[in-house]
């Protein structure tokens, strides 16, 4: 079934929108946006590993094609180095582990040598926005005083470790290797990680802290890292691991109800709220239950069960059973929105990721249930005419669209519920990490090549 909605999510985006970034589903033309400078085919180059997997096989094929005559990366414009890192660099690289096809391995390592100039900054840590044609960088506009984002310069780790083994270049892993000296250089309040450091001091300029939006795949880099290692990265696994006691000693809360969730922190007091982002740290915890210490497996595996709980909570407390932007734990609420502005919901992944991750996990068929809730609600609320659209308000029984189709719904959410329901030797967990959009990236074994998964054994 999920395959279906994978065909006609891109059947609408081929029919309006092929070749711009995302696809407008109402109005059935594509959007562009300002997060990929001149970089255009977003959902072409994050479908590419989905379309694999599911076997549509015809869709991959054309996606590919376009990728070989019209991916163009001579452009200029401003973008995101986050954005461009996790959806291109990792869909291209995806494509490539998956495929061998050679053009991904070429238009990947040319794209990653784009995006070195960023880190041309005192202290290495990249600025946010970089023109893609002239090297030019500078800070997100909003970001407080020309500060980088721990969620931005901390995602680009395990990318730029597999640059370096397609290109046999050490400059791309030489530079993730030094955001890692700088942050382990620097005092942390608590232990804890504040989301804004200046690449030009060094030092944080804001004390927040969050495990959602501006904080989150930050973490999630860190455990995989080193599970991409073959758990040879030490330094990874005990950032992620004393990381991981700054969260549960300052952040992670029960509510009255009996609901755990993770807090943020603003220089010392607490933000009852969490993000829709932050859901994916269930899967993240989970992941990381492993190799804690032995007596503290069984520990974070209920950790990860809670999480994992509160957010489904957060889906069936609302009218239309899918959650909303961010919950609160304040004023009587019990992971509910309680502010009109946090009642969208934009096709976002995370918790169903964490369902994909904890039904790995555990085998717990509860995770399977909750994944087809999830389903069933975007078949009813989130699927029009010419496409799927997130909805501007969970809570409301009379729905109203958004109009975008992101693309991290065919990379991500669409690619986890696959999963979900797929056996679990399929992009086994065993032999794949999976980037901060869902793109596969092999664990690196040395002399030991990975083994193509091959798109004919995937089920149906
Ligand atoms: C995705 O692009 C990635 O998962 C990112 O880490 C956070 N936001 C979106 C999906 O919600």
């Amino acid at each position: 079934y999920i395959p279906l909605m994978m065909k006609f999510a891109w059947e609408n985006y081929r029919r309006y929108a092929w070749g711009k970034n995302e696809l407008r589903p109402l109005t059935r033309n594509g959007h562009i946006g300002n997060m990929f400078g001149g970089l255009r085919g977003a959902s072409i180059v994050d479908s590419l590993d989905t379309l694999y997997i599911m076997g549509l096989t015809q869709e991959f094929e054309e996606a590919k094609e376009w990728v070989e005559n019209n991916l163009d990366l001579n452009s200029n414009g401003e973008a995101s180095l986050f954005e461009v890192n996790i959806r291109y660099v990792g869909g291209l690289l995806s494509a490539y582990y998956l495929t061998g096809a050679e053009v991904f391995k070429k238009k990947v390592v040319e794209l990653g040598e784009k995006l070195l100039p960023a880190f041309n900054t005192p202290t290495g840590i990249p600025r946010g926005v970089i023109n893609l044609g002239s090297g030019t960088s500078w800070s997100w506009g909003w970001a407080s005083a020309g500060s980088s984002i721990l969620a931005e310069f901390g995602t680009l780790h395990l990318e730029f470790v597999h640059l370096t083994e397609l290109s046999g270049n050490p400059v791309f892993t030489e530079k993730v290797m030094n955001i890692r000296k700088v942050l382990n250089k620097i005092e942390k309040p608590h232990g804890l990680y504040p989301n804004f450091l200046s690449p030009v001091s060094g030092n944080w300029v804001q004390h927040h802290v969050s495990i959602g939006g501006l904080g989150d795949s930050f973490y999630e880099y860190l455990i995989k890292s080193y599970l991409m290692s073959d758990k040879t990265d030490e330094e990874a696994k005990k950032m992620y691991y004393s990381a991981m006691d700054a969260i549960e000693a300052n952040l992670v809360q029960k509510s009255p109800g009996g609901l755990t969730y993770i807090a943020e922190w603003r220089g010392g007091i607490l933000d009852h709220k969490m993000g829709h982002l932050a859901c994916f740290s269930g899967g993240m915890v989970g992941i990381g239950a492993d190799d804690g210490e032995l007596t503290k497996r069984q520990h974070y595996l209920d950790l990860a069960a809670e999480i994992t709980h509160t957010c489904h909570e957060s889906y069936s407390r609302s009218a239309t059973k899918l959650g909303p932007e961010a919950f609160r734990f304040d004023a009587g609420a019990e992971a509910t929105a309680t502010r009109l502005s946090d009642r969208y919901y934009i096709l976002r992944p995370e918790v169903i990721e964490s369902y994909m991750y904890m039904w790995r996990l555990t085998h717990d068929p509860k995770y399977r249930q909750w994944g087809w809730e999830a389903v069933e609600a975007l078949e009813h609320h989130c699927r029009v005419e010419a496409g799927f659209s997130g909805i501007r308000d969970v809570y409301a029984t009379t729905v109203s669209h958004d109009n975008m189709q992101q693309s991290f719904f065919l990379s991500e959410t669409l690619k986890y519920l696959y999963l979900l329901f797929s056996d679990d030797d399929l992009l086994s967990l065993e032999d794949w990490v999976f980037n901060t959009e869902a793109h596969p990236l092999p664990i690196i074994r040395r002399n030991c090549p990975p083994e193509r998964e091959d798109a004919e054994e995937a089920p149906e």
